[in-house]
């Protein structure tokens, strides 16, 4: 292995050709997956899957084969393969070297192993981003608590770098005192400039929030501000208003939902735009969690927005039956207004993430009570749904698919993988851990295959710059199979997972030209950062709905002064 500095970029080349392709590859045509997707259980977390983000890892082991421009080559060192898991301070079976039970693990999702990570203050229902350099950020947290050698994380900000190989995947954390406000349950987005907004919570551990623990203000990393500015959202959805619902939107204004309440938000001139009406039904925020995505955005209709929220629980009682409706909000309408729709289910602390493909699969939940401890919830919901928001209403759920027998309820987590399937994790609503409960604390790790894996052969992509900045055009290689069908472009970002939430996590479809011979594709990058803000990015190209796998690349604002 040589070691090598080109242009700013430590590179390592790797001479070895591991294969890394996808098991998906080179599929046969027929599958007996291809109706409902498959559930496959593979591979311990270590500690519980609270909180978890897709991470860069570089591991010279696996070698992907990248470009940095259409004439350089180099074997880039794979770097998509591992999760970061936060959980609290608590006995996990995973243990430090001290034998002290750790908190926090790194997942390959290669190997199925994980690595232990020290931390040293509290995680406890805490929040996280992306930064634009790529560090990742986890803010917040609760008390102290002496057995885990945990001090106290209510002010905590907690960064993990970018790049991580075996000697420095390690938290640096900045104890307390970093933001201004004690923030438990908050919600962190990513903003344009590549940084981050922090918003809401309480100043202390509680079921629902209260006029005395609420955190009804907002504060920026890095600061921006001399203190943190008070957002009035949050003095009017009080009991129901922890982790509220934030997307930033094309025009740079936010949208903020609490309970069943929303505004359009500048949070530059710190000022509500636009109050949206109350969305009918239970309220949606945390602890009658439900879940929320901003569907995916087109050029064609210039990224108009249309937000989904999905499920809830009428009270913090363990015999309320979770709610089975979601609604839509059109954006761009003269008047929005909510339009109602079914959830299949009743399903209370669902997970919505993106499909590579742009669907919407939904996990996790139950179908009575709210996300607490003792006892608060019950009837786990087994089955995926998956939320086709092309196709007309009555039309847009696929049912079906794989179930799993493991219950997923308080305190797990999804994410979407670079190669098109879900890793699943957590659920622990008991305290202290406990495997043998009615509900037991889970380990085990889940991978849910969607059938657009099994739809026959992937297209492929190659030659994927490293770096793109916005509204630039970039040229990659495509490798169609078979008929040439309708081709699309898009690029995601996963986003950090935790009750429910998926913060920052996007879906942006790209204008392009593909090539008349059909072997490369002209992208046209998002003309600006509110689409998609700085960092992280993974590529996919589709042929008549069936996906590549993506390929990780960075979008940034000034593409020359980056080092990652
Ligand atoms: C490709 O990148 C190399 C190294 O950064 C640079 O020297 C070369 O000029 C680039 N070529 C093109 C065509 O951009
Ligand atoms: C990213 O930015 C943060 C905040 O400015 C800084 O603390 C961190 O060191 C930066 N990381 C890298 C890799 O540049
Ligand atoms: C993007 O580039 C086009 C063509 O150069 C230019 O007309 C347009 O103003 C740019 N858009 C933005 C948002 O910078
Ligand atoms: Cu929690």
């Amino acid at each position: 292995m040589y070691i090598t500095k080109i242009s700013g970029f430590l590179v390592t080349l790797c001479i070895s050709t591991v294969s890394c392709q996808s098991p998906f590859f080179n599929q046969e045509k027929v599958s007996p997956f291809e109706k409902s997707g498959k559930m496959e259980q593979i591979g311990r977390t270590g500690v519980a899957a609270m909180h978890a983000v897709l991470l860069k890892y570089e591991s010279p082991l696996f070698c992907h084969k990248r470009t940095l421009n259409s004439s350089f080559f180099f074997f880039f060192i794979d770097s998509e393969k591992s999760i970061l898991i936060i959980d609290k301070a608590e006995e996990n079976e995973a243990k430090l070297d001290s034998g002290i039970s750790a908190y926090s693990t790194l997942y390959d999702i290669e190997t199925n192993t994980y690595r232990t990570l020290l931390l040293e203050t509290n995680t406890f229902c805490s929040a996280g981003g992306f930064l634009g350099n790529g560090t990742f950020i986890s803010t917040g947290g609760a008390e102290s608590r002496g057995a885990w050698k945990a001090g106290r994380g209510h002010q905590s900000i907690r960064h993990f770098p970018p790049t991580c190989s075996d000697d420095n995947c390690l938290w640096q954390e900045f104890p307390t005192g970093k933001m201004y406000s004690n923030r438990w349950y908050p919600t962190v987005e990513q903003l344009p400039d590549g940084d981050l907004i922090i918003i809401g919570g309480s100043n202390a551990g509680t079921k629902y929030n209260t006029v005395i623990k609420n955190t009804p203000s907002y504060e920026f990393w890095p600061p921006r501000t001399d203190e943190p500015i008070q957002l009035d959202l949050l003095l009017h959805t009080l009991p129901y208003n922890l982790y509220p619902f934030v997307f930033l939107l094309p025009d740079g204004h936010l949208f903020i939902f609490a309970s069943k309440k929303s505004i359009i938000y500048d949070y530059n001139e710190h000022k509500v735009v636009r109050e949206l009406p109350p969305m009918p039904g239970v309220p949606r925020s945390y602890p009658l969690t439900g879940g929320a995505v901003m569907l995916p955005l087109r050029p064609e209709n210039d990224y108009n927005v249309e937000i989904l929220i999905c499920g809830g629980s009428a009270s913090p009682a363990a015999t309320s039956a979770a709610d089975d409706t979601c609604g839509k909000i059109n954006l761009g309408d003269k008047n929005p207004q909510w339009e109602m729709d079914t959830f299949v289910h009743k399903r209370v602390m669902p997970d919505g993430v993106f499909g590579t493909d742009g669907s919407i699969v939904w996990v996790n939940g139950c179908q009575r009570g709210y996300a607490g401890y003792k006892d608060a919830n019950h009837d786990p919901t087994f089955d995926p749904l998956i939320y086709h928001p092309e196709k007309p209403k009555g039309s847009r759920w696929q049912q079906g698919l794989a179930t799993t027998d493991i219950a997923r309820m308080y305190h797990s987590v999804a994410l979407t993988l670079p190669d098109g399937r879900i890793w699943i994790a957590g659920s622990n609503s008991v305290d202290p851990p406990d495997i043998h409960a009615k509900y037991p604390t889970e380990f085990r790790v889940e991978y849910f295959s969607p059938p657009y894996l099994f739809k026959g052969a992937r297209p492929k992509i190659s030659h994927v710059p490293r770096i793109v900045g916005y509204n630039e055009t970039f040229q990659i290689l495509l490798h169609l199979e078979g008929k040439v069908g309708k081709v699309e472009v898009a690029m995601m970002r996963p986003g950090f997972s935790t009750h429910s939430m998926h913060m920052s996590q996007r879906y942006v479809y790209l204008n392009h030209e593909v090539s008349e011979d059909f072997q490369s594709v002209r992208i046209h990058s998002p003309p600006h950062a509110n689409l998609f803000p700085p960092g992280q990015a993974f590529l996919v190209v589709m042929q008549d709905g069936v996906p590549s796998v993506t390929t990780e690349f960075f979008i940034e604002h000034d593409k020359d002064d980056l080092l990652i």
